[in-house]
């Protein structure tokens, strides 16, 4: 079963943007992090009434996506290979914290993938993306929203356990 955060924050507008800011830390090309951050996207919007438009780093987005090294500034550092890969914050904060230090595998299958620290981007995606919408962890362990994933695998796909804890929300 899905969780919410304390006090249920959501997002009072129902267009949310998002804009990558900090990019300078990691290697994958601006185009494919465009292209699996809006996969990401449209897998929460095709089950709510929500819409995600990105927009330029210095448009006032609603949802500010970054990659940052160890301590970047929030009281939360990264901690280097696995452990923690990425963090968001609830409603309406709006920040997307990824850890810049991961083997971030953002073309191809992560499956095939000969690296044991490989990470599927789109897989941490969806997750955190819930996460800034106001979610919580899930009991369901076919949800996205379920707290672990093993290294090397990928879970994109919402679960009607996703589907119905956003939908209460939106
Ligand atoms: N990051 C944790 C997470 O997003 C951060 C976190 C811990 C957290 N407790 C929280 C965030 C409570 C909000 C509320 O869950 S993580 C996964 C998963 C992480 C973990 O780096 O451990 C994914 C990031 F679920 F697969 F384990 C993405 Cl998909
Ligand atoms: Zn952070
Ligand atoms: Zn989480």
């Amino acid at each position: 079963l899905y969780t919410y955060f304390q006090g249920e924050p959501t997002w009072p507008q129902r267009d949310l943007t998002y804009a990558f800011t900090d990019v300078s830390a990691v290697s994958i090309d601006r185009s494919v992090l465009g292209a699996v951050f809006g996969r990401a996207f449209a897998r929460w919007a095709a089950a709510t009434p929500l819409t995600f438009k990105e927009v330029a780093a210095d448009a006032g987005a609603d949802i500010t996506i970054g990659f940052f090294k160890g301590d970047h500034g929030d009281g939360e550092p990264f901690d280097g290979v696995l452990g923690t890969l990425a963090h968001a914050f609830s409603p309406t904060n709006g920040r997307f914290h990824l850890d810049a230090a991961e083997n971030w595998v953002a073309e191809g299958d992560v499956r095939d993938s000969n690296s044991r620290d490989a990470v599927d981007l789109e897989s941490v995606a969806v997750h955190e993306i819930g996460h800034l919408l106001g979610m919580g962890h899930s009991s369901a362990a076919d949800a996205v929203m379920f707290p672990t994933i093993s290294a090397g695998s990928r879970r994109v796909d919402l679960a009607s356990d996703d589907v119905e804890g956003v939908q209460r929300l939106y």
